[in-house]
Parts: structure tokens; C-alpha cells; sequence
């Protein structure tokens, strides 16, 4: 049997315990230790994930040897900063996207982890629902052809109402752009990792419906907005994007168009993508995560179902149950985290080979296709992606 790693995670708000279940899940990781803002919440927080050591500042954390890996779950502000010191501190890093708040520090970071020789990735988890996977590997295999078109959006209505808030609605600790960053760069690294192929030049239409929020007077944690009453308010402006269409030119002669929307009613969390390629078309919507539809000219549509023993092989590496038992976002980060974990624990061998999942370069990569995005918006012209 072979060990496993001594995982501490950093940041509980929504989604660090869902790192902490998803790398339970793994088998491969232990949950050993745990930092929030303060003593309390860190406590609290322990006791109710059942987490036997915490810290109320973070780098207490780093100072434990016992652990081997950080997840960095904190909002986006803080990404860089603690990357930083958990690299420096000799542990292995996951972050949640973006990797930083600008490309100048996500830069450093890719540098640091390369010279330290540790393992790094972001936590672009969409690319493991097996159906996506299959996409990737449909167009990796020449099934898809030659791509002549690519559209799709990422759709919320968590901020939906002006009462609706959170700190992503704050530039200072969720960065310049918000639905883009936030949610624009799942969709962009997934249809990146889709095509095989990258944008190269980008022209964005951004919109802000709520230009003022009611920010609530107590803190509130992400998706818990619309629990608060009225009276619990005060006004704030709001500079960072509601909405943004973006169209996109790919490396390959590809054209696209992405929208994002965090108002749009009635869509929950839904990512949507739609590839046109000269063999057949692709398409899947994450809030129907187990069916690809495959769309052809010449014979009638199809309606692939999860299923491994209908999908390809490197497909299946990474679906969780057998035939149609159905999968979702927490089997996403469990079959990130077991490639990450065994990357990790086999790293002797794999020393040299390419990881399979995405690592600081990606959120590099996404850091820098958000800033052209945003120079775009504000230039009302085309930018070219380097
Ligand atoms: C909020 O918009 C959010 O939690 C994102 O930050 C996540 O990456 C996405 O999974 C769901 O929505």
C-alpha cells in the first residue's frame, strides 16, 4: 500500500471544504491541518470538517513539516501571497483560480515553483467531468474535424439582485474583472483544453447592470446573499463586470464567442459550450453534465451518455462510476486531486514528464487572456492575445 500525503488547506469559505471532501475522496491525501482569517472561525471550521490541527494565521500552517501539500481556497486576492510562501516553505501547491491578480505576479509564481521543484496546479476542475474529457479527446482523435466555430457562455444568478453580494464584487480583493475572471476562465481554459488549440486576439463588450449593490453589513459567504434582509445594507458602486461577450479568434483559423452573465435568472451554474467542426458538431451544458450531443449532417444527431464502456479509453481514467451512475462537480476534484496526489507521490519517476493536470502555467495563461479581455473592454478594440 502506498502512502499517502499530509494535505493542509488554507481558506473555508464555499469552496475549501469542498476541496477538503473531494481530497478525502481521493484515498491518496490526508486532511491534517486547516488556516482561516482568525483563531475562532479556524477552530470552528476544524471541528465541523473534522480536522485535527488549525491555525488562525496561514503561516502557522506552512510552519507545520507534516504537511506536504497547500490548497489555497481564499478569495483571490490572497492567491499569490500565500503561493508564494507555501513554495517558499517547501510545500507543493493547489490554488484556486485566479491564480493571482495580475500577470506579473502569476509569472513569478510559475518561476518559483519551477526553481523549488515542487508541484503546482490550479483548480480548473471542469476539465474532469468525463464528458468534457470526452470532447477533448473526440477532437484530439480527428472526430471533430477541422474546428470552424466555438460559442458558449457561463451563466449565474447568485448576484442576480442588487442585495446580492459578495467580495468577488470588490476589485481590491477579487481583481479588476470579475465574471470573466470568475467564471469566463473555466470556460476559456476548458475550451482551450477542448481545441487543443489558443485564442489569439480577443474583442470584449462588457455590461453592469447593478452599478450600485447593497453591501451587507455583516460578511457573507459566497451564495448566501439572498438570506439577508434589506435592512442589513448600505449602497456601494460597483466597478467590475455583471455581463461581458467576448468574441475570439483561435491560433487554427477558429472564430468564437463566449458569454458570461452572473444575472441571468434561472441559470444556477451553467456552463455551456458548443463546438462546429467540418466532421461533426459537439455540444454539453454542465447543468447536464452526463450527456455530449453530437451533432451530424448526414445521419441522425447523437446522444452520448456517460457510460465508460462507451467512451475512450483515456476517457475513462478518470470517471468515478460505473455505467450510468450519474457524476458531478465533487467527482470533478476528486479525479483532479488523485492525478495531482500521485504526481506527487510518484515524482521521482515522473520527474521530467509533462503533468496531466492543469498546473500555475495554465492560470498563467488564463491570468493573461483575462488582462487582454479587460484592455479590450476598456480600449472598445481588438487585442492581441501573446
Ligand atoms: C462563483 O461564481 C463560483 O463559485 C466560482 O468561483 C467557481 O469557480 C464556480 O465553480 C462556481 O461559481
Amino acid at each position: 500500500m502506498s502512502r499517502t500525503l499530509k494535505m493542509g488547506v488554507i481558506g473555508t469559505g464555499f469552496i475549501g471544504p469542498a476541496h477538503v471532501e473531494a481530497a478525502r475522496r481521493t484515498a491518496l491525501a490526508e486532511v491534517v491541518a486547516v488556516a482561516d482569517v482568525n483563531d475562532e472561525v479556524a477552530q470552528k471550521k476544524a471541528q465541523e470538517l473534522a480536522i485535527p490541527k488549525w491555525y488562525g494565521d496561514y503561516r502557522e500552517l506552512l510552519k507545520n513539516d507534516e504537511v506536504e501539500v497547500v490548497h489555497i481556497c481564499t478569495p483571490n486576492f490572497l492567491h499569490y501571497e500565500m503561493s508564494k510562501e507555501a513554495l517558499l516553505a517547501g510545500k507543493h501547491v493547489v490554488c484556486e483560480k485566479p491564480l493571482a491578480m495580475n500577470r506579473r505576479e502569476a509569472e513569478e509564481l510559475v518561476e518559483l515553483a519551477e526553481k523549488k521543484n515542487l508541484v503546482n496546479a490550479v483548480h480548473f476542475n471542469i476539465r474532469y467531468y468525463p464528458l468534457a474529457r470526452e470532447a477533448h479527446f473526440m477532437v484530439k482523435n480527428g472526430r471533430v474535424g477541422k474546428i470552424f466555430a466555438i460559442h458558449g457562455s457561463y451563466l449565474q444568478d447568485w448576484l442576480f439582485y442588487d442585495t446580492d453580494y459578495n467580495w468577488r464584487l470588490e476589485p481590491e480583493l477579487s481583481g479588476d474583472s470579475r465574471a470573466v475572471a470568475d467564471i469566463g476562465s473555466h470556460w476559456l481554459d476548458l475550451i482551450e483544453y477542448i481545441s487543443g488549440d489558443r485564442v489569439v486576439e480577443v474583442f470584449a463588450d462588457f455590461a453592469t447592470f447593478h452599478k450600485i449593490r447593497k453591501k451587507p453589513l455583516k460578511p457573507v459567504e459566497t451564495y448566501a446573499g439572498k438570506i439577508l434582509r434589506p435592512e442589513d445594507y448600505q449602497d456601494i458602486p460597483i466597478n467590475t463586470e455583471d455581463y461581458a461577450s467576448v468574441l475570439l479568434h483561435f491560433k487554427n483559423g477558429a472564430h468564437g464567442v463566449m458569454t458570461v452573465n452572473q444575472v441571468a435568472a434561472g441559470r444556477k451554474n451553467r456552463l455551456f459550450f458548443e463546438i462546429h467542426g467540418s466532421e461533426c458538431a459537439l455540444s454539453w451544458d454542465s447543468e447536464r453534465p452526463n450527456e455530449l450531443w453530437i451533432g451530424r449532417r448526414d445521419k441522425a444527431n447523437e446522444l452520448l451518455m456517460k457510460d465508460p464502456s462507451l467512451l475512450s479509453e483515456e476517457t475513462r481514467g478518470i470517471v468515478s462510476f460505473p455505467g450510468g451512475h450519474n457524476e458531478g462537480f465533487p467527482d470533478t476534484s476528486k479525479q483532479m486531486f488523485k492525478e495531482v496526489y500521485r504526481f506527487i507521490l510518484d515524482a521521482e519517476n515522473k520527474r521530467g514528464t509533462a503533468p496531466s493536470f492543469p498546473t500555475f502555467q495554465d492560470g498563467l495563461r488564463e491570468v493573461i487572456l483575462c488582462e487582454a479581455i479587460l484592455e479590450s473592454a476598456r480600449s472598445g478594440r481588438w487585442v492581441k492575445v501573446e
